[in-house]
This record gives C-alpha cells, structure tokens and sequence, in this order.
C-alpha cells in the first residue's frame, strides 16, 4: 500500500476545512464530494477528514481496504448536483412527481447509463434511507413481468428486495410497479401510474 497512508491524518497544505464529526462514511464521502478540491478522506467512527491531494492519482478509485478502524477512501466523483456514495451517483427529482415510465424517461435522458434508483443491497437500502432523505416515495427501478420483478436495467430479474410487511400484494392485479414508502423506506408495490417521486443513479 501506498505509504502515504501511514499515519492517517493530511498534511496541513493537504486538509481542507475542519474535521467533521459524522456518524456516516457516506456522509463524510458526500461532503468531500461537494468540496472544491477535496480528492479523499479519512474517516474514523467520529471524526471525518477531508483531504486536498492524497490519490490524486486515482480520483475514480472505489473504497480503499480498511486499515484498523480507520478506512482509507478516495471519493468517486460524481456530476454537479449529483450525490455520491457508495459505487453511485444520485440525483434527487423532487419538483415534480412522475408516473413510473415518466420516471424511467427523465433518468435514462441524463446519460447513458442514468437508469431509476436499484437497490440492490443492504448497503445501498441504507444510503437510500439514510442519506438520498426523505422526499417522499421514490420509485425503484424495477417492475413486474409475466409475473417475476425485473429490473429497468437491463431486464434481467431481480434478486434483492426489501417488501414491506404484505407487500407486495398486487391489490387488484394493478400493482406492476414498486416505491420506497416515506418513512421506513420499506418497498410497495403500487400502480406504475401513480406519481411519486424520482430519484436517478449512475453506476460508476
Ligand atoms: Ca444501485
Ligand atoms: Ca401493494
């Protein structure tokens, strides 16, 4: 591993702004990634540094292994406006609700590989919950065929889900489609009609 990683702290030249205390790498991440210049952080179960230069050669890197119980992460840059975490970009639509095919418009229209927010791990259910914030039910990119969910991705059928107790119950065979609800952010599925609010993601 890089020797710059010893210690664990940038140099003054390199840090920028004060440490954070943050509960979350994400968030840490994220305020790095809405910093001008900030190429990484350091990130203790308290305390979030934010740093100039470190990796500046590899400012696309993924999460970096974990070193004792401070882990080492160059941010993954993400567009303006867009939220980083995790291998993703989010980006929130909250002005207007849309229709689920509205929604898959509007995200595929932002780039190439732009596609609905897909969750597909405990992980990402966290960042959704924890930190995309509430802005009301949000579509998840994925929908029912032939009587299996698959994803608006690519077709293919989808393995992670976290349904909410009874869902999904397909009330009057109308419900093809599926939304994070607005507090626990557990998924129902509902008309693919319905407004509700988007949220993009680029995989990186
Ligand atoms: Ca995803
Ligand atoms: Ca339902």
């Amino acid at each position: 591993m890089d020797t710059a990683v010893s210690g664990f702290k940038c140099s003054a030249t390199e840090q920028i702004g004060d440490v954070i205390l943050t509960l979350a790498i994400q968030m840490c991440m994220s305020v790095c990634a809405s910093t001008d210049g900030c190429k990484s952080v350091f990130y203790t179960r308290s305390e979030c540094v934010r740093c100039r230069s470190r990796y500046r050669n590899a400012s696309d890197a993924r999460l970096l292994p974990m070193v004792g119980s401070v882990s080492y992460t160059t941010v993954v840059r993400c567009n303006p406006g867009w939220l980083s975490f995790l291998d993703s970009c989010y980006l929130r639509h909250s002005s207007t609700k849309m229709t689920y095919d509205q929604t898959k418009n509007y995200c595929s229209s932002l780039g190439v590989n732009a596609h609905v927010l897909y969750i597909d791990s405990d992980e990402e259910k966290d960042v959704a919950s924890n930190v995309l914030q509430a802005i009301g039910p949000v579509w998840i990119g994925i929908h029912l065929k032939d009587g299996s969910w698959i994803s608006s991705i690519d077709d293919t059928s989808v393995a992670y889900f976290n349904w909410a107790l009874g869902e999904p119950n397909n009330t009057g065979n109308r419900e093809h489609c599926a939304y994070t609800y607005y507090e626990n952010y557990l998924w129902n599925d509902s008309p693919c009609t319905d407004p509700n609010n988007a949220v993009c993601e680029i995989d990186m």
